[in-house]
């Protein structure tokens, strides 16, 4: 008799219990593992589900096929730093004026103790990993990197941290194990310096032959494995990176951080350096795409893409985990180095149908491929026109965990968990779209370009007047010294100003820019 009433009294449990995680799903307030993969400067274009013809990405196809595809999002900005600032703190990056691409010795951007997207999940309980590129500065001045390197990642939210201090272009080109340098010799210290050279290591100025492709004046510091970069750096020789193996290596990293954790929720920000320049994947996809190295590159994140969910399936835990993919900016073919990616592009349009790319205030420099999958949770094989900006990560993430956000926190996030999931098509009214540029002074790169901001407000865009230089790289930049308006609905590539003849729309929009710059946030 007591038997059959406690295994009846388990049963009920057992379906309480049931009940209550799907009524605790339903609410928002379910805990999957939470997986961002975050790609650099890869293109709209650049992925056969978004219509690349000349490349193929099967393995990312295959997560837009079981999840929900978007084809109206938005990097926070058209440059790496910016992007991530308001990836990890939900604001908009424009509201700092430090907030551009910072040199590799560049002090932590986001101050300790900021209410961050890790911070936030960190107290919803989970664990927090972050694998791969950094570039958001570290220390708090000059980093020793032969020491105790901080504050950092660790100072604002995460709890691991395996990772690239800023580029693969930029010195020095180590990888930093939560607080030091891996592989670091005492005997070899490392020296870095952005103005002066130091040691006596070759530069790619002084020893071109030396080198694997040519490289413009900015990229031609300090050699390291035949690739001359940004900056200048001595010692550490043991500590750093083998380019062709970096993406494998982090792979792993990635994994064994998934794998020690995989009993409870993690959230492990990924961000991976493909097809970022120097391009130089291992050699198992050198060749493979017909587009030299940054095509190859793609292959090489797309094989990447299906590693990590093969390993998420065979630790059982695919139908836990959220997959968001996008990338920071958009794309761009010469970056500074002379890899043909030019020459070698033939029909394929990184940016697919938008114009321009990395560093523009065109659509190509923002809009960027997104895509998330939870298997039972995300709608499948869904392709969503909703309005999305990975400033809005931090509140859609919190809303999903059941965290109250802070009022002078994420001050421009947007809770979007429902087009996030694929449940509706809505998504925000407007976004804001930034870049900035750099001025160059002879090697090195002195950030002290404007700001430029568009407004995007459904199929309408207002690019704000400004006197910046009119490409960078190749890539147009995109400014006018008056406004400019598009109608992306039917002229995706920005070819027709309707300023003059919608005169009033553009004044509208303009002063709706004008209003979220002044308020100092955009959230209500
Ligand atoms: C620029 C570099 C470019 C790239 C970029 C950062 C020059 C002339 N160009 O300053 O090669 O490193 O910074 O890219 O130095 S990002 O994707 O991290 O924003
Ligand atoms: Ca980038």
């Amino acid at each position: 008799m007591k038997t059959t009433i406690t295994r009846r009294a388990l049963l009920l449990a057992g379906a309480a219990a049931c009940v209550a995680a799907r009524v605790g799903a339903a609410a928002g307030k379910a805990k999957p593992n939470i997986l961002v993969i975050y790609a650099d400067d890869l293109g709209y274009g650049d992925l056969s589900c978004y219509g690349a013809k000349t490349i193929h990405t099967p393995h990312i196809d295959r997560l837009a096929a079981h999840g929900t595809r978007f084809t109206n999002a938005h990097s926070p900005s058209a440059t790496c730093t910016p992007s991530r600032y308001a990836l990890l703190t939900g604001d908009y990056p424009w509201r700092t004026s430090g907030t551009q691409i910072l040199p590799g010795d560049a002090p932590a951007l986001i101050r300790p103790g900021r209410y961050t997207l890790p911070s936030m999940l960190k107290q919803a309980g989970y664990s927090t990993g972050f694998v791969g590129k950094w570039h958001l500065g570290l220390g708090d001045g000059k980093v020793d990197w032969n020491g105790e390197i901080g504050p950092g990642p660790l100072d604002i939210g995460f709890d691991h941290g395996f990772f690239m201090p800023a580029t693969l272009d930029r010195v020095p080109t180590v990888l930093i194990d939560n607080r030091r340098v891996a592989n670091l010799n005492p005997a070899d210290p490392i020296r870095v310096d952005y103005k002066n050279k130091v040691g006596d290591e070759p530069t790619g100025a002084e020893h071109p032959e030396q080198l694997r492709y040519g490289a413009d004046p900015e990229h031609s510091n300090t050699i390291v494995n035949g690739i001359s970069r940004i900056g200048y750096m001595t010692g550490g020789k043991a500590a750093r990176w083998d380019d062709e193996n970096l993406s494998d290596l982090l792979l792993g990293k990635a994994v064994d951080f998934i794998a020690s954790r995989k009993d409870a929720p993690f959230f492990l920000y990924y961000a991976v350096n493909e097809p970022h320049v120097p391009r130089a994947p291992n050699p198992r996809f050198v060749g493979k795409s017909g587009m030299g190295p940054r095509g190859d590159a793609i292959l090489q994140l797309d094989w990447t893409v299906g590693e990590l969910m093969r390993n998420l399936e065979e630790m059982g835990i695919a139908r836990d985990t959220l997959v968001i993919f996008s990338s920071d900016n958009g794309p761009i073919l010469f970056d500074g180095y002379e890899d043909r990616a030019v020459e070698l592009a033939g029909a394929h349009r990184p940016a697919g149908p938008f114009s321009s790319g990395k560093y523009s205030i065109l659509e190509g420099g923002t809009r960027v491929p997104m895509i998330t999958s939870w298997p039972g949770h995300v709608r499948p094989g869904h392709v969503s026109t909703a309005l999305i900006d990975h400033v809005d990560m931090l509140a859609t993430l919190a809303a999903l965990v059941g965290q109250a956000l802070p009022r002078d926190a994420a001050v421009d996030s947007f809770d979007m968990l429902a087009p996030l999931m694929g449940r509706t098509d809505r998504g925000r009214e407007y976004v804001v779209e930034d870049t900035k540029l750099m001025v160059t002074t002879g090697a090195t790169v002195a950030s002290s370009g404007s700001r430029i901001l568009a407004i995007r407000e459904g199929d309408w865009k207002l690019i704000r007047h400004s006197v910046e230089p009119q490409a960078f790289h190749g890539n147009a930049i995109g400014t006018r010294p008056q406004d400019q308006l598009y109608n992306l609905a039917n002229d995706p590539s920005e070819t027709t100003d309707l300023a003059s003849t919608q005169a009033d729309r553009a004044r509208r929009l303009a002063a709706r820019l004008d209003t979220i710059e002044r308020d100092g946030r955009s959230r209500p």
